[in-house]
């Protein structure tokens, strides 16, 4: 049984890349950091299908003593400060964590068993202020947020450890992946979450900020199974995953308000509190080396992921 450590399991990735894992016959072991009330939500359904083990990006010794215990095979690093608006209010912390956070985890890879193959979640928040339309994998980078530019960091640092101790060591570079687990400040949950408040007579209003914003948004079920294919290739890489499609924030809303019969015009207020200090105004992947190397190929379509995040949020309200 081969056995794959998670950090970030509590998130919305390792929750979807725990149940993909489990589906393959891994023993999953699932890094928690330690809070003082459990935050299981997501993964409360196969909790007791897996190991949970105290560790933090933040503390070298607990990376170095579960990889002692747990001997993985294979690493992915999904933990992450991931929320770009709370990287300029705390981009100290948001470097140690996103960027050096890679670091320690490579540094204990190195010392326990170089030959264990590692991957990091890299972003298409780097390519930021875009160079070339789309992105691809020798697009050069233009972070604009300190979450973009410590990504940069956790990014550079896997090619280097790949390069320098000739380990495995992957680098994903993942456009925005949404689901009805993703966390309720990012701006399509945030969405779905309100058009159904809004339907269902709870809310009466959503704030949003740049409506003009562009993302290649997919389906985060889809992004995982990419995670674990890069791994099973023969060598260390990297690849960008994202559908190829770019759509604003507006067409996001015009969709999630029709489909339960509301237009959003009616609804959504502009609110200057949610622009950006610097923008990411447009994002497109162009994903040919993952299709062609990868053999990957995004599932569910824009509209698809729309109205299956209504629903979900539609079914929650309901039952509450
Ligand atoms: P998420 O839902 O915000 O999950 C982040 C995870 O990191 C949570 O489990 C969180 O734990 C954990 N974490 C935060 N700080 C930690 C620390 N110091 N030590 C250990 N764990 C820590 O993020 P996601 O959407 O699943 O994304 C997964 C990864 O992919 C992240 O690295 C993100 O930056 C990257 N990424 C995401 C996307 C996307 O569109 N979703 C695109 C590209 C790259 P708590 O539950 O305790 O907070
Ligand atoms: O949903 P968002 O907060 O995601 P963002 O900034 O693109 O970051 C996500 O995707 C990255 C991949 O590119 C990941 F690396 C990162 O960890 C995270 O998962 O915002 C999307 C867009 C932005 O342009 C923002 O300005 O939506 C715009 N937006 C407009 N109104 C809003 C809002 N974003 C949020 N969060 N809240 C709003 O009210």
């Amino acid at each position: 049984m081969p056995t794959a450590i998670i950090t970030g399991i509590t998130g919305q990735d390792g929750s979807y890349l725990a149940e993909l894992l489990l589906q393959k016959g891994y023993h999953v072991i699932g890094v928690a950091r330690r809070s003082s009330t459990v935050n299981y939500e997501r993964i409360q359904h196969f909790v007791d299908d897996i190991t949970i083990v105290q560790g933090d990006l933040q503390d070298q010794g607990s990376l170095l003593s579960l990889l002692e215990e747990y001997k993985p095979t294979e690493v992915y690093n999904l933990a992450a400060q991931s929320f770009v608006p709370t990287s300029w209010n705390q981009p100290a912390l948001t470097g140690d964590v996103t960027a050096l956070g890679v670091t320690r985890m490579l540094e204990a890879i190195r010392f326990v068993n170089p030959k264990i193959r590692f991957y990091q979640a890299s972003s298409s928040e780097m390519f930021g202020k875009v160079l070339e339309v789309p992105q691809n994998e020798n697009t050069p980078f233009y972070p604009r947020s300190p979450y973009g530019v410590a990504k940069v960091y956790g990014h550079w640092i896997t090619v280097n450890y790949r390069e320098s101790f000739n380990m495995f060591a992957t680098s994903g570079i993942l456009f925005n992946h949404e689901s009805p687990r993703r966390g309720m400040e990012f701006v399509t949950r945030k969405i779905s979450n309100a058009v159904t408040g809004i339907k269902l007579g709870k809310m009466k209003e959503l704030r949003l900020g740049n409506l003009e914003a562009q993302r290649d948004w997919g389906f985060a079920g889809d992004y995982v199974e990419a995670m674990w294919l890069m791994l099973q290739q023969d060598h260390p890489d990297n690849y960008v995953i994202g559908t190829g499609e770019t759509h604003a924030v507006r067409e996001f809303c015009e969709i999630a308000f029709s489909h339960v019969d509301l237009d959003y015009k009616d609804y959504v207020v502009m609110d200057e509190k949610f622009y950006r200090p610097a923008e990411v105004d447009l994002l497109i992947s162009d994903p040919s080396k993952a299709r062609m190397q990868l053999k990957w190929e995004p599932a569910v379509s824009f509209k698809e992921l729309v109205t299956m995040m209504v629903d979900a949020d539609l079914a929650r309200l309901k039952k509450q």
